[in-house]
């Protein structure tokens, strides 16, 4: 067993383009430390702005390599996130 193992950061990539984000579903374990990478391919269009409404996290990925988002594990919860013209959606489950 590794002593790191316990707070090791769960990280999931998530790539977005012009037709929206992949995976668009994310899950994470409660109590169990979690970030997001966004990775911006391409023409993003309106993709360009990501929001977490619930989180208050409104961060640009336009021109970014990549964007990494924190999210709070410490109790179960599912957090939406969307395009700048809430057209192409995701969420994060943390359960
Ligand atoms: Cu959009």
């Amino acid at each position: 067993m590794s002593i790191f193992s316990k707070n090791q950061v769960k990280k999931v990539i998530v790539s977005a383009d012009n037709h929206g984000y992949k995976p668009n579903t994310i899950e994470f374990k409660e109590g169990k430390p979690a970030q997001i990478k966004f990775i911006p391919k391409g023409n993003l269009g309106c993709l360009d702005q990501l929001n977490f409404k619930s989180l208050d996290i409104h961060d640009d990925l336009n021109g970014k390599k990549e964007v990494t988002v924190n999210i709070p594990t410490d109790k179960p919860g599912t957090y939406d996130f969307a395009c700048g013209m809430d057209m192409f959606h995701g969420k994060v489950v943390v359960k």
